[in-house]
């Protein structure tokens, strides 16, 4: 067992949570939206919210874009373009170097975000659990493609069905690729530590692998800076920006053995 424990001084977590990752043979990662936030992403919940201007029954549901395709377009048209302007954090940077650390076998990073910044960074495994804003999907046929720089119509046009395009995300209600589940199920299932970052987890059944961590009695570190309903079941939470706590983190770990 791994119970929670309360430590206020956030130097001493992150001693513990070091020696925690650096005792895991196996790692797995969650990331959320706060882990892009020092990049200049918006979050999707609370004040300055993606959805505070954007109900998200408008512009997150499949209903929503068979409402009004031209409003979602414009919400997903604008996360795209302001994409195209940013970069990967720190954060970003500590994850990709831990999976250099752990190697591809030994370490799974599984996202909620579809901003790519993590592949920006350098990851090179990554489970993008609710799809990517550089792709797009027929909303009927099965024609799907990469499309990250181009600015796209209000109305994109499927050119082998000619039905109306979207983008590839996972909108509520709808599944999640399945292969892309049961890897993230497995890399947990098998994980020695799992760290839970910058997310509300609030969102299933991404949630529900934090629930599945714990229920294993794998130590979770959750990192965020505010507290979150998984914060108190969590091992330990590291109550700090990702950008700044994730590269301390890293830099507490042993040094590598030289071959
Ligand atoms: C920082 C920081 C810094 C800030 N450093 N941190 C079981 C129970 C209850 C409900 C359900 C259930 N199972 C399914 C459901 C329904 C539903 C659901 O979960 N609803 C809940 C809201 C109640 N789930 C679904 O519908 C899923 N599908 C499904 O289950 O299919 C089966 C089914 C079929 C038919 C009917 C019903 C079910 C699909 C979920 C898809 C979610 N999609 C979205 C949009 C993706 C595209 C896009 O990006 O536009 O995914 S919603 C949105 O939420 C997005 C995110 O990936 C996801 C999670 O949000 P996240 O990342 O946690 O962001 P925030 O904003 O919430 O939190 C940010 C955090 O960062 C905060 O904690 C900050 O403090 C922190 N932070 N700065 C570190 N610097
Ligand atoms: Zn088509």
């Amino acid at each position: 067992m791994h119970p929670h424990v309360e430590i206020e001084d956030l130097e001493t977590s992150l001693e513990r949570a070091a020696e925690i990752v650096a005792g895991a043979e196996r790692l797995a990662v969650l990331t959320g939206a706060g882990v892009s936030a020092e990049s200049g992403m918006r979050t999707f919940r609370g004040a300055g919210g993606l959805w505070e201007g954007e109900p998200v029954q408008e512009v997150a549901t499949p209903q929503g874009f068979q409402r009004d395709p031209a409003r979602v377009w414009r919400f997903y048209n604008n996360r795209r373009s302001h994409l195209k302007t940013v970069l990967p954090n720190p954060g970003h940077h500590a994850l990709a170097e831990l999976e250099r650390r752990w190697t591809s076998s030994r370490f799974a990073l599984v996202t909620q975000n579809i901003d790519g910044l993590h592949q920006a960074a350098g990851s090179s495994h990554v489970l993008e659990l609710h799809g990517s804003l550089t792709r797009i999907r027929c909303s009927r046929c099965d024609y799907l493609r990469e499309c990250p720089e181009e600015d796209l119509p209000e109305l994109p046009q499927c050119p082998s069905c000619g039905r109306l395009l979207r983008p590839d995300v996972v909108w509520f209600e709808e599944m999640l690729p399945g292969n892309i589940w049961e890897l993230a199920v497995e890399a947990v299932t098998a994980c020695r530590a799992f760290l839970v970052i910058g997310t509300s987890a609030l969102v299933y059944p991404a949630a529900g692998l934090i629930e599945m961590a714990i229920r294993l009695h794998v130590p979770v570190i959750e990192v965020n800076p505010d507290r979150t309903p998984i914060s108190n079941a969590a091992t330990l939470s590291l109550h700090g920006p990702s950008g700044e706590v994730l590269p301390k983190l890293v830099a507490l770990l042993p040094p590598e053995q030289s071959p």
